[in-house]
């Protein structure tokens, strides 16, 4: 009764932000994301009826702050009677700093939980469960560049090119390990009752999306560039509006958009997208990530810069 599933984080390019339904962790927006490679989260799962209680470790430490939503995530696949689970995970790159580790984490809990209790879920329906968790892990049960449909009383999910047909690359420049102060759970939920540009931000998410996947499917990076950003400011211009606001850069994350830009006026095909903490992630065509790494990495106040490929999509890896 036990298994082990390695899931990948992934990075909006057009983000999700804001919910239509809190209790039931829907999204009040579609999203297209990458799947990245470098970046993994491993769970195993161990369902005991030794166990009185469902624990968690979290790279080496118990974690408390988390259980319960990894309690409810396992009720909701396995049914709440039941064994207990000792769960326990491990990312190679900083958690709750803005870098998706709840994607990773939720995507690879659900995957390892349903092969621990040898349950068989469509992908879909499996990824459904975990965006009851966190939305954006219903993303990272696709590899490549995904798109998450809005879709009324539930989500959907498309691939949008494969990971290898379009061979995106990203460095992520890291600015800071630190857990952020505020979690997008919350932040969303403060940005819906706060902020005056709410509305238009979900008012005009279906435009973009239209415009990304559009760019996508013509393999069109300058294009998809340009929307990719625009999104993301918008996102950020929500959260800077909201009461209190929230800023997650810092001002290395500014710097990184300065290099960006300027890598851009040189004829570099790249562009930043930032979510919810300060980190920076700048997209690139392969020819260019040298390029790109090396720029970022001499930017003040980076701390350390990771590259990727488009990763595959979250998946069991050990059952006994
Ligand atoms: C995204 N973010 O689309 C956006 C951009 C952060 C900024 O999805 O509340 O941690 O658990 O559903 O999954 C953060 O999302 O939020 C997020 P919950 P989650 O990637």
């Amino acid at each position: 009764m036990q298994a082990t599933a390695i899931a990948q984080p992934n990075i909006a390019l057009i983000k999700y932000w804001g919910k239509r339904d809190v209790d039931r962790n829907l999204p009040a927006v579609g999203s297209i994301s990458i799947t990245l490679s470098e970046l993994y989260t491993q769970v195993t799962v161990e369902l005991s009826g030794d166990l009185a209680s469902d624990e968690l470790i979290v790279n080496g430490e118990e974690s408390q702050s988390m259980l319960p939503r990894i309690s409810r995530c396992l009720d909701s696949l396995i049914g709440d009677t039941r064994a207990r689970a000792r769960v326990t995970s491990h990312s190679n790159f900083p958690i709750a700093a803005g870098l998706a580790s709840s994607a990773s984490a939720f995507a690879a809990t659900t995957v390892a939980a349903a092969g621990a209790a040898n349950l068989s879920y469509d992908t879909e329906a499996l990824a459904r469960l975990a965006g009851l968790a966190s939305g954006s892990a219903a993303r990272s049960f696709y590899g490549g560049i995904v798109e998450l449909k809005n879709t009324g009383d539930t989500i959907s999910l498309t691939s949008l090119s494969e990971r290898d047909v379009w061979p995106l690359q990203v460095v992520v420049a890291i600015t800071e390990t630190a857990p952020k102060a505020t979690g997008s759970t919350a932040a969303m939920e403060i940005s819906r009752e706060t902020s005056p540009f709410y509305s238009s931000w979900i008012e005009r998410q279906d435009q973009d999306l239209d415009v990304a996947r559009a760019a996508i499917l013509r393999r069109d990076f300058r294009g998809l560039a340009a929307v990719a950003e625009h999104n993301c400011l918008k996102m950020h211009s929500v959260m800077w509006a909201s009461r209190p606001p929230m800023m997650y850069w810092n001002s290395a994350t500014m710097r990184c958009m300065q290099t960006v830009r300027r890598l851009q006026a040189e004829g570099c095909n790249v562009f930043f997208t930032i979510d919810a903490g300060p980190q920076v992630k700048a997209v690139c065509l392969p020819a260019d990530t040298e390029r790109v790494s090396e720029a970022l990495v001499a930017t003040p106040g980076v701390r350390k810069i990771m590259t990727s490929v488009l990763g595959p999509a979250a998946r069991l890896v050990l059952q006994t």
